[in-house]
C-alpha cells in the first residue's frame, strides 16, 4: 500500500490535530451507533498520540475495550478524484465510520488501512468521521493477551510482553485523493554490476494505463527512463545506498488512461544489495557489523504517538553513539521512521508484532499460571492466520525501503515447545515467498537454546537475546562471560549462519552509582557491556550487537520494573547514561566492521 503523498496528480490533507474523544466504559458504542451523531463528550484527544497518558484519569489509562475518536471532515470543492481516509495505525483494532456508516474494519495495531469515501462525501460537502479503536488482546490476536475480571470487578488486560499496551491513533490520519485510474502499487528491487546500478520496477495500476518511469538523482537530474508496467532501469555511475550514507534516487512514476486524469507518484529508491553468505551479512557485497539497539516507540505523555521532533532527535542520538542499525522491536514502526532510516543510511531489522508468544516465560516474569503456548486454546490457528496477515501487510508496506535488511517474524516465542515448528514453518515460507530478496529471521529466547529450538533451522541468520550478567549470572560477570561463550560455541557448531545479538542489557537507574559496580548502577551497566563485548568479539560468526534498549521505556507495573524498564542506554527523556559514552567510544571508530580482537 503506497503512503499518501501530495504530487502534481494527488491531494493530501492531514487530519491530525484535536478530535472529540469518548471512552466506551460500558461497551455501548457499537450497539448504540455512537458514530451516527456527535459524540456526547467533553473530552478532547490529540492525534497522533496514544490516548492512555494524556489524561489524569487512571480509568482511562487502564481502560480495556473501545474508545471513540470523532471530527468533521470537508472534501474541498475542487476535488474531482477518488477520495480516501487513511489511518496510519489503530492499536489494536479499528473501525472507520462516515456519517454513522461503518466502512472499514482493520485488526492489527501497527499497520495502515484506508477506505474510499468518494460516493459518500461529495466535493464541497462535510461529513462526520468517527474512528473506534479497541486495545483488547486475546489468544487469537498478535500480540496475544488475555482479558480477565479482577476481584474488584474491573476488566483487566493481561499480556505477555514487556511494554505498556499503549493504544489509540498513534499515527497520522489523512484525507487524500487519487485519479480514477491510479497507480496502486510500486515494487522496486535493486542491484548493481560494476558501476552500473539496476532498478527492477513493477507498477500496478487500478486498470489498464500507459505507465512511464523516470529515475532522478539527488540533484533532480534524470539518470534513466522506462515505460510499461515492469522493466529494468540501468543507472550509469551508480551512487550506492550505504550504511551511514542513505543516497536516494527518486522514481517518478506516471500513468495515463482514457477517461481519467493522469496519475503521478514518487518513490525514493536506494540502490543496494543484501545477502547472507556463510556467516556474514553482506551489504553491497561487503560484510557488515551491526551496532545499535532494540528500540521502542515510547515517549512521555504521547506513548507510542509518532512525533517528528522526537524522531529526528532519536536518529541524532543513534549517529552520536555510533549505531548503524536498529530493530523495530517489537512491532512495525511508523512509516515516517522507515523513510527517515532510508534517508540516513540506518539499517533496520523490521519486526512484526508477534511478541509474547511465550506463556511459560511470561508466567515466571509476571506471575501468571504457566501453560504451553501453541495449543488450540492458547496461541492457535487463528493467531497464526492473524500473523500471516501481518507479515503480508508489513512486507507490502515496507518492501521498497532500502534500510530494511531483514524481516523478523517474531520475538522470543516459546520455540522449544511442541507446536512451534508447525506454527512458524509456514510463516517463514510465506515471508520468503513474498520477498525472496531479503533474509528472514526471528529472535531466539534464552529458554530455547541451540539444541532445543525448533525454528532456528528456518532462519537465514539467527538473532539471539541473551542476558548473561543480568537474568542469569546476576552480579557475576566472570561466570556470565564463561556461560555466554559456552552457549555461543554451541550455536556456532550447530548452525552455519550469521548470529546477531539482538538484545543484551542491564537495568540501570540513571544517577545510581556504585564503587563496587553493583547491579542497577551506571557502573554495572558499563561493566556488563564490556563483559558481553568480550564474548561478541571472540566469535567471528557474531555479526552484530544491539543493546537492549536504546532508551528507558514504559511497561505495565511489576516487581521487576521501576516505573518501567530501565535498560535504556539513554533515559526516557533521551539523556545519556554512562553506558552511552562507553558505546560511543567503542562504536564510532568501527566504521561498520567487526571490532578487532
Ligand atoms: C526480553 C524481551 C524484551 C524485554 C527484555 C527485558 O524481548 O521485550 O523488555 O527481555 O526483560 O525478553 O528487559
Amino acid at each position: 500500500m503506497l503512503k499518501p503523498k501530495q504530487t502534481s496528480a494527488r491531494e493530501l490533507i492531514s487530519l491530525d490535530g484535536i478530535w472529540d474523544f469518548k471512552v466506551d466504559f460500558k461497551d455501548q458504542g457499537l450497539s448504540e451507533n455512537w458514530a451516527s451523531k456527535k459524540l456526547d463528550t467533553d473530552l478532547d484527544v490529540a492525534v497522533p498520540a496514544s490516548y492512555n497518558e494524556l489524561f489524569t484519569s487512571r480509568e482511562i489509562r487502564e481502560h480495556v475495550g473501545w474508545v471513540w475518536y470523532q471530527r468533521t471532515i470537508s472534501v474541498p470543492k475542487g476535488w474531482d478524484q477518488r477520495t480516501f481516509v487513511r489511518v496510519g495505525a489503530a492499536t489494536h483494532e479499528g473501525k472507520i465510520f462516515v456519517n454513522g456508516k461503518e466502512l472499514a474494519h482493520h485488526v492489527g495495531g501497527y499497520m495502515p488501512f484506508e477506505v474510499e469515501i468518494t460516493d459518500l462525501v461529495k466535493p464541497g460537502t462535510q461529513a462526520l468521521l468517527t474512528i473506534a479503536v479497541s486495545n483488547v488482546l486475546t489468544n487469537e490476536t498478535v500480540p496475544p493477551g488475555l482479558v480477565q475480571v479482577a476481584e474488584s470487578g474491573r476488566k483487566e488486560q493481561h499480556y505477555y510482553h514487556d511494554f505498556f499496551n499503549y493504544a489509540g491513533l498513534a499515527r497520522s490520519v489523512s484525507l487524500y485523493s487519487r485519479p480514477k485510474v491510479s497507480i496502486e502499487d510500486i515494487t522496486v528491487v535493486t542491484d548493481f554490476e560494476g558501476t552500473t546500478g539496476k532498478v527492477h520496477f513493477e507498477v500496478e495500476t487500478s486498470s489498464a494505463a500507459d505507465v512511464s518511469v523516470e529515475l532522478l538523482d539527488k540533484a533532480g537530474k534524470s539518470v534513466a527512463k522506462g515505460s510499461g508496467n515492469s522493466g529494468v532501469l540501468e543507472v550509469p555511475n551508480v551512487k550506492l545506498w550505504q550504511p551511514g550514507e542513505g543516497y536516494l534516487y527518486q522514481l517518478v512514476v506516471k500513468s495515463e488512461a482514457a477517461g481519467s486524469d493522469a496519475d503521478h507518484y514518487e518513490l525514493p529508491v536506494g540502490i543496494r544489495t543484501i545477502k547472507v553468505s556463510g556467516t556474514d551479512i553482506l551489504v553491497n557485497g561487503k560484510p557488515i557489523y551491526l551496532t545499535g539497539f532494540g528500540m521502542h516507540e515510547d515517549h512521555v505523555v504521547k506513548g507510542k504517538g509518532h512525533d517528528n521532533a522526537f524522531m529526528v532527535n532519536d536518529f541524532e542520538l543513534l549517529k552520536w553513539v555510533g549505531a548503524n542499525s536498529f530493530r523495530t522491536s517489537h512491532y512495525p514502526y511508523a512509516e515516517e521512521v522507515m523513510d527517515y532510516a532510508d534517508k540516513h543510511g540506518i539499517l533496520v531489522i523490521d519486526e512484526t508484532a508477534a511478541v509474547g508468544m511465550n506463556t511459560g516465560l511470561a508466567s515466571g516474569i509476571f506471575g501468571t499460571e504457566p501453560r504451553l503456548t501453541f495449543t488450540p486454546d492458547n496461541v492457535n490457528a487463528a493467531s497464526q492466520a492473524a500473523l500471516a496477515s501481518q507479515i503480508r501487510e508489513l512486507i507490502a508496506r515496507d518492501k521498497n525501503h532500502p534500510s530494511v535488511i531483514a524481516w523478523s517474524i517474531t520475538n522470543e516465542p516459546a520455540s522449544q515447545e511442541p507446536g512451534a515448528d508447525e506454527y512458524f514453518a509456514p510463516l517463514f515460507k510465506l515471508a520468503k515467498e513474498l520477498d525472496p530478496t531479503r533474509p528472514v529471521t526471528y529472535v531466539n529466547v534464552m529458554l530455547a537454546p541451540y539444541a532445543d529450538c525448533k525454528i532456528a533451522k528456518y532462519a537465514d541468520f539467527i538473532c539471539l537475546n541473551r542476558y548473561y550478567g543480568w537474568y542469569v549470572n546476576h552480579n557475576d560477570l566472570d561466570s556470565a562471560i564463561a556461560g555466554y561463550k559456552k552457549e555461543i560455541k554451541g550455536w556456532v557448531e550447530t548452525y552455519k549462519v550469521p548470529l546477531v545479538i539482538t538484545e543484551y542489557g542491564a537495568d540501570t537507574m540513571a544517577g545510581a552509582h556504585s564503587i563496587h559496580d553493583l547491579p542497577w548502577s551506571e557502573e554495572y551497566q558499563v561493566a556488563f557491556l564490556k563483559a558481553n563485548h568480550e564474548v561478541h568479539d571472540s566469535y567471528k560468526e557474531i555479526v552484530g550487537e544491539h543493546v537492549w534498549n536504546f532508551a528507558d521505556f514504559q511497561t505495565k507495573p511489576g516487581i521487576f520494573r521501576v516505573l518501567g524498564n530501565k535498560k535504556g542506554t539513554f533515559t526516557r527523556d533521551r539523556q545519556p547514561k554512562a553506558a552511552a559514552h562507553e558505546l560511543r567510544a567503542l562504536w564510532t571508530i568501527l566504521n561498520n566492521s567487526k571490532p578487532k580482537k
